[in-house]
């Protein structure tokens, strides 16, 4: 690595204090009851037996293992009324449900008989009552501003419950109420629902189909319409009916074993863009596990980590407003590490990289570009693709054929080695998540945020602010002299290598120095990397870049986003984005989605350094989404460096890097045709080197 500056200019040395700031106080709520572990099964059956009280308890107990309850506030539960459970309900199923708490077990078998694969008990009434309650608890919680966002624990699952109708262990559909009791009670004009439960939640999808005001997104565990609940209703074409065309977005699993990287790829190239074009003013999960890895009913295999990601994508919706609420689950170890990894997230915690290979596998970009083709029209993000259909929907792939049996996906052997070749693969997924869990989750550093800014920019940043002194200054100083030969900006460039060191020795996670020279210093710092044996630096520069970097060994990954062309050819480590300015102000969210995020994950950094030179074309929103989506990389370790002529864009950054979500983005208007045609050409010349570009089977069919 080598690098050669086109110049060095000098100003006067500022003195520059090193200030630390602590970590805010976050506010998250969990809502649980161990009331809701009475509720279970009585007699034998084998589809019932895996959805057991444990399920509750486990995740409970694993939170005060990890110190998690403690840091979130207790929000108690209460049972939903009758008005409450009459907004979706009819008042006929209500009156059946509730019959069910003075029946004997013969009586009960027979009203669970009406349905498909539920179960009832005497305690069933009671706790699907405080299932709904618990999750009203939560909204009101997040709505009221009394905590940023939460989650709740309930049982029994909601999702697949209807109107009239019991369904697949659910009782009451906790979510689709939560989502009308918040636009009754704080008059929300729009609701997102992300159910990223492995079955699809057709209640959800029946209640809300004609609806516009909440948009419903769900991937579900599908294989061409063999596997449960076998609708051909859960088919990526169906979007929605009547004005709720495009508000019903089913993202179809063809196959199983679908990995971290695939359920990546579906965020990035589906739900995020509809999403923040949406701008939901509350965000609903309808939270099931069982799309994680050891899972016997969704024999998926993304790891407990992934769930972090995908809460933190949702965080930056809604200013933060997300209320999550637990669905399905049924490995014990898989479900609670990843409800864990949840909790973390939503508390501010930094996360841990997203493991395994970032590369969609082919039936997930399948369905991911079929997806895409069928809402092209109700979406401006996804309106500029050249997308069409893979297949005609009336062919074999996508329809059982006539008398064609319905397959579960298990195997055609005996009850007793079906039994027990799951409890061997059960016992195969504690092993691993013991392991791997190890592996992931490191120490934190104390602080979270070390700034160097000249004083007189001091009262620019937020006030919760604490000094600290540098040591080995006179040595870092020595580095600095090797490489600008200049004596006046010392202190600030000595300043910066002490916390990028500090960064790279885990006393701090994030950095942030104004710099009279952004080159120089960005220069400075990657240098130091190589020293510091960083093996991946992902760098972004804003703004007009006055350096030339040569890279080719794939340790640094540099981004310019500019407004003038580059006259050098993007290679894999060296790419410049064109992002012209917009008088509209429109969103970098096609960027961001389409470009940005997907080669960053697909690169994997150890370390980030973003710089902000000047004549920058994101504008302050652009500049807050990109930093708070970075936060998910590289276990939020990033050195921001900002030129002292953007101060004033020194809230937006250092906001994000103390972990503040609460700003919104603003409205998501579309991007400048220039602008998205750029993006466009990226993701086609640079998808076969970053492979979470792929999005789309037309040009990666034969080169995959
Ligand atoms: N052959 C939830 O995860 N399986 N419900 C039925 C019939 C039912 C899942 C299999 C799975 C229900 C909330
Ligand atoms: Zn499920």
């Amino acid at each position: 690595m080598f690098f050669v500056l086109k110049y060095v200019q000098s100003e006067t040395c500022a003195n520059v204090p090193c200030l630390f700031i602590r970590t805010m106080a976050s506010g998250t709520a969990l809502v649980y009851d161990d009331e809701m572990t009475s509720h279970k099964l009585l007699w034998e059956d084998a589809i019932c037996a895996i959805e057991i009280p444990e399920r509750l308890s486990s995740c409970y107990e694993n939170l005060k293992r990890y110190n998690l309850v403690e840091r979130c506030l207790s929000v108690p539960v209460r049972e939903g009324t009758e008005d409450e459970i009459t907004l979706v309900h009819s008042l006929d199923y209500l009156e059946i449900v509730k019959t069910t708490q003075k029946m004997n077990e013969e009586e009960l078998r027979k009203a669970s008989a009406n349905y498909d694969a539920v179960f009832f008990h005497p305690t069933t009434y009671r706790c699907a009552k405080l299932a709904v309650g618990a999750t009203l608890q939560l909204v009101d919680a997040v709505m009221s501003g009394t905590t940023r966002n939460g989650m709740a624990l309930v049982r029994p699952p909601g999702h697949h419950s209807q109107r009239s109708a019991a369904n697949g262990f659910c009782v009451f559909n906790n979510v689709a109420i939560a989502a009308k009791y918040a636009q009754r009670k704080y008059g929300l004009q729009r609701v997102l629902i992300v159910d990223w439960d492995v079955h699809h939640g057709q209640g959800i999808q029946y209640i809300f189909e004609e609806d516009p005001s909440v948009l419903y997104f769900s991937w579900h565990r599908f294989e061409h319409q063999r596997y449960w609940p076998c609708l051909r209703e859960s088919n990526y074409d169906a979007v929605g009916r009547g004005k709720g065309m495009g508000f019903n977005i089913n993202v179809p699993w063809n196959k199983t074993g679908m990995k971290n990287s695939d359920y990546l790829a579906v965020f990035l190239h589906v739900l995020l863009p509809v999403a923040f074009e949406f701008d939901p003013e509350v965000v609903l999960v309808s939270a099931g596990y069982d799309s994680g890895i050891g899972d016997p009913e969704g024999q998926m295999s993304a790891t407990p980590e992934c769930f972090a990601h995908l809460t933190h994508f949702l965080m930056h919706l809604a200013k933060g407003k997300l209320c999550v609420v637990l669905e399905g689950g049924y490995h014990l170890r898989s479900l609670s590490e990843s409800v864990c990894m949840t909790i973390k997230t939503l508390l501010g915690d930094p996360l841990p990289s997203l493991s395994g290979e970032m590369k969609p596998c082919l039936s997930a970009v399948e369905s991911i570009h079929d997806v895409r083709a069928a809402h092209k029209s109700y979406w401006k993000c996804l309106s500029h693709e050249d997308l069409t259909p893979l297949k005609n929907l009336s062919t074999k792939s996508c329809q059982l054929e006539q008398g064609e049996a319905v397959l579960t996906g298990a195997p055609l052997v005996s009850q007793q080695e079906a039994g027990k070749a799951n409890s061997d693969e059960a016992t195969k997924t504690d092993k691993f998540l013991e392991l791997h869990m190890k592996e992931i989750l490191t120490v934190e550093p104390p602080v979270k945020t070390a700034v160097a800014v000249p004083e007189r920019n001091v009262n620019l940043l937020p006030s919760s602010v604490q000094n600290e002194k540098n040591e080995d200054i006179e040595e870092l100083n020595a580095i600095v002299r090797e490489f600008v030969k200049e004596e006046k900006a010392l202190n600030a460039l000595g300043n910066m290598l002490a916390i990028l060191e500090k960064i790279v020795k885990k006393k701090v996670t994030s950095g942030l120095v104004v710099s009279q020279e952004a080159s120089v210093s960005s220069a400075l710092a990657l240098k130091h990397c190589h020293n510091l044996r960083l093996q991946k630096v992902l760098c972004i520069f804003i703004g007009d870049m006055d350096m030339k970097i040569d890279l080719d060994d794939g340790k640094v990954l540099l981004m310019n986003i500019c407004g003038k062309p580059s006259e050098q050819a993007n290679t894999k480590y060296n790419v410049s984005l064109n992002w012209k300015e917009d008088a509209e102000k429109s969103t970098f969210s096609s960027a961001l989605f389409g470009f940005i995020l997907p080669v960053a994950y697909s690169y994997q950094p150890d370390l980030m350094v973003i710089v902000v030179g000047s004549n920058q074309t994101l504008g302050t929103n652009g500049i807050s989404m990109l930093m708070s989506l970075l936060q998910g990389l590289a276990q939020s370790r990033i050195l921001a460096l900002i030129q002292d002529t953007e101060v004033q864009l020194l809230e937006n950054i250092t906001k994000p890097l103390m972990g503040d979500i609460t700003p919104g983005f603003g409205t998501c208007t579309p991007a400048l045709q220039e602008n998205m045609q750029m993006v466009k050409k990226l993701q086609e010349q640079l998808q076969q080197e970053w492979k979470m570009l792929q999005c789309s089977v037309k040009v990666s069919l034969t080169e995959r």
